[in-house]
């Protein structure tokens, strides 16, 4: 069976809701970073790792997620087919990847932005990662008004992937999402599907 590898509340929980959204049968393994088990389908002790019937591994979350969306046409979860619509998922994709996901690195990992060991020096490190957090989500916030995902053309893999991003944006900024209302908006409407919530409960399981 296709598997996932994934972390509660990391990444992987985008994938993890894409899964769910699609329908078809999927394992999700629950790891630890730096684990025997994770390291072993993936050296760089990351997730998500995704695994297919054949044993062919794929690693980052826009592959997987595009991937996901590719072989399954009939969740309509893609965007649009035509030149453009594919150039906004690819952009989408590539600003949740570089911009936004990054963003928060700071904030998770302040000690690989700084030789500095002091406490001090990593909370400075974890303020400019607040900072940019909060511009990349007014980007996102911006895009969303007026509209009720981030592609047109309905719910998609690219919604899936900003969902855990808008959740530590609630969760670590210090102004929480209050400035992004369209930001907020989208994460209520993704966490309100049953289907997404089993994948919460999932996580959130021992
Ligand atoms: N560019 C990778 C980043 C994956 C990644 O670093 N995921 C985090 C969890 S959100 C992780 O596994 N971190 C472990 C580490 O950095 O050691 C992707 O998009 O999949």
């Amino acid at each position: 069976m296709p598997t996932l590898y994934y972390v509660p509340d990391a990444c992987s929980l985008a994938p993890h809701v894409a899964l769910e959204w699609i329908g078809a049968p999927y394992e999700a393994v629950k790891v630890q970073f730096g684990s025997k088990e994770l390291l072993a389908v993936n050296p760089a002790g990351a997730v998500p790792t995704f695994r297919e019937d054949d044993r062919w591994l794929l690693t980052q979350a826009g592959a997987i997620l595009d991937y996901l969306g590719q072989k399954h046409p009939e969740a309509g979860l893609s965007g649009g087919e035509t030149l453009r619509a594919k150039a906004e998922a690819h952009r989408w994709s590539a600003f949740l990847t570089s911009d936004l996901h990054a963003s928060f690195w700071p904030i998770f990992v302040p000690y690989r932005y700084t030789t500095d060991k002091s406490d001090a020096a990593r909370q400075a490190v974890a303020d400019a990662g607040h900072k940019l957090a909060a511009k990349q989500l007014g980007v996102l916030n911006r895009h969303l008004d007026g509209r009720d995902y981030i592609l047109e053309g309905g719910r998609s893999v690219i919604d899936a992937y900003a969902f855990p991003m808008i959740r530590w944006g609630a969760k670590l900024l210090p102004g929480g999402l209050q400035d992004f209302p369209a930001v907020q908006a989208l994460h209520d409407r993704i966490a309100a599907d049953p289907a997404v919530q089993k994948v919460l409960g999932r996580e959130a399981a021992a």
